[in-house]
């Protein structure tokens, strides 16, 4: 109690100089109106929840009423991209604003990689923390711990973390449901650990003794790995994992609880900054796999655990709306929702995603998918909610993730320190809905990259692979140029580089100064 006081006491107190340095000249009532503009803001990041995965995108065969009421109270965009087509490069690019593809090693990581996001380098909760918020990351975060791979002390405190880059409170998965370890990592150290048994992980060797999925299938009792997408190490909960580990036993994660868990995290720290600004990246582990979804939603959505997943996202948002409800600061917290990248419906086990999918379209009117530089890709939802300041409306203007950090900043009047976020651009009045244009252009990311500029589509050539076999999802790469017209063909079905040579000059120079930039 008297050390949550003195906690308490020491933020309002930083809070309150930060304040008065701003605006200790201009007296009271600026200082009130200045803290009243000054919104709490939180990212809601899905985990490859599709476009069409939402009914406010349009698709009948979902029912997501919560987000739906978000999107009622603010822009829903519908040209919104992230910037890489899986979760690493994609959440680097989004904190950072920096394209992942400018470094190699910002590629899907490992559980026990080391952090991706460097301490000496600037985020978006750096700038945050820097205005005086409360800042907290919530949930999936996939983006390395301790410095480099295998380094870590999970039975310790973990360190550089989540700290070390703008977020004074944490509570996360280290990497992803599938991968090891299934623990929750509280302001750098594993909940619920007995010292007794200490966690051990190994993404190089098995620990013998240790049973592993693909010799022991009668231990998978909760899901079972699809053929040939590995996912068949260690065994936690019923389930076979990437990756080995051992000991921690009371710390393991139960996969049906862990969107409340996170979930009553985000609310929790909601709650204990009611009273001043805060800064939330909540990233859900739904629906990325194993989708494990709590009984409350098992058999809910007709489409077995891959849409269950959806509706307990789809809670998970009315958890966090009504939290702000219920502190009285919805009218002042903007929010945006969208989602890591595109859908995939086999992701690695037997779910039944693909058997029960009927007529349900998760990458809506979209080519590819998860994976994939074809639109489904990338093409996320993206919602913006500021009940004080937003009035509802649809916006097809080109909109890209990597901005979210420079709009972010011009809305908390912070500036950007030289050499940081060096791809990210103002956007504050596209996010709003007071500009209908966005981006000039955006560069995206999966094997290839591509440039759009909403009506026109290029994609750089690539020898890697046209299809992923194990997903089901076309990729996108080709040995030749590829042009489309998005405006006549959204479905990326008729390459016409061949027809437009000026038009794939122009966007290959584009691209080409992007690189040497
Ligand atoms: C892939 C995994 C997939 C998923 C993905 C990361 C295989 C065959 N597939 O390598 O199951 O974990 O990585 O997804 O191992 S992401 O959304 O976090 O990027
Ligand atoms: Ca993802």
């Amino acid at each position: 109690m008297v050390d949550q006081f003195k906690k308490r006491m020491k933020k309002t107190m930083v809070w309150g100089l930060g304040t008065t340095l701003l605006v200790s000249c201009s007296g009271t009532a600026k200082q009130q109106s200045e803290e009243k503009s000054n919104p709490n803001v939180i990212i809601i990041l899905a985990d490859d929840i599709g476009y069409g995965d939402l009914s406010c995108n349009g698709e009948p065969t979902i029912h997501t009423p919560n987000v739906d009421r978000l999107a009622k109270s603010g822009v829903r965009f519908t040209d919104a991209h992230a910037v890489a087509a899986t979760s690493t490069p994609s959440r680097y690019s989004l904190l950072t604003g920096q394209y992942a593809w400018r470094r190699n090693d910002t590629g899907i990581a490992t559980g026990d990689a080391g952090m991706v996001i460097r301490p000496e380098q600037t985020t978006i909760a750096d700038m945050f923390r820097q205005a005086g918020y409360a800042t907290g990351a919530v949930g999936k975060w996939h983006l390395g711990l301790g410095d480099t791979q295998g380094s870590q002390d999970w039975n310790g405190f973990i360190t550089p973390g989540p700290t070390d880059i703008g977020f004074d409170y944490s509570y996360i998965m280290a990497a992803t449901g599938d991968r090891v370890p299934c623990v929750y990592v509280e302001n750098q150290r594993v909940v619920n650990l007995d010292p007794n048994d200490p966690i051990a992980v190994s993404y190089k060797e098995p620990f013998p003794g240790e049973p592993l999925g693909k010799d022991h299938p009668e231990m998978l009792y909760v899901l079972k790995p699809s053929l040939n997408h590995g996912h068949d190490q260690a065994i936690v909960n019923g389930v076979s994992r990437i990756g080995y580990m051992k000991g921690g036993k009371q710390a393991l994660w139960v996969d049906e609880n862990i969107a409340d868990s996170i979930t009553r995290n985000a609310v929790k720290f909601i709650e204990e900054h009611h009273d001043r600004p805060f800064f939330l990246y909540f990233a859900t582990n739904d629906i990325h796999v194993p989708r494990v979804p709590h009984p409350r939603f098992a058999g809910k959505s007709g489409m077995g655990p891959r849409g269950d997943a959806i509706l307990e996202f789809d809670w998970s948002v009315g958890q966090i709306m009504t939290a702000l409800e219920k502190q009285g600061i919805a009218e002042n917290t903007l929010i945006i929702l969208s989602s890591d990248n595109g859908p995939v419906v086999d992701d690695g086990y037997q779910d039944q995603a693909v058997e029960l999918l009927g007529d349900h379209r998760p990458w809506g009117p979209f080519r590819g998918g998860k994976y994939s530089i074809f639109e489904a890709g990338t093409r996320v939802p993206f919602v913006v909610s500021w009940p004080a300041q937003v009035k509802q409306a649809v916006s097809d203007a080109l909109v890209s993730q990597i901005d979210l950090f420079a709009s972010l900043c011009k809305l908390i009047g912070q500036d950007i320190p030289a050499g940081s976020a060096p791809d990210s651009r103002d956007q504050l009045n596209t996010l709003l809905g007071k500009d209908r244009k966005g981006r000039e252009y955006i560069v995206e990311q999966a094997g290839s990259l591509s440039v759009s500029n909403g009506e026109w589509k290029y994609i750089a050539p690539s020898n890697g692979a046209a299809y992923n076999r194990l997903t089901n999802t076309e990729l996108g790469n080709h040995k030749e140029e590829q042009l489309y017209n998005l405006h006549k063909d959204i479905g990326e079905k008729e390459n016409l580089a061949l027809h437009h040579p000026e038009i794939v000059k122009q966007f290959q120079e584009i691209l080409e100064s992007e690189r040497s930039r």
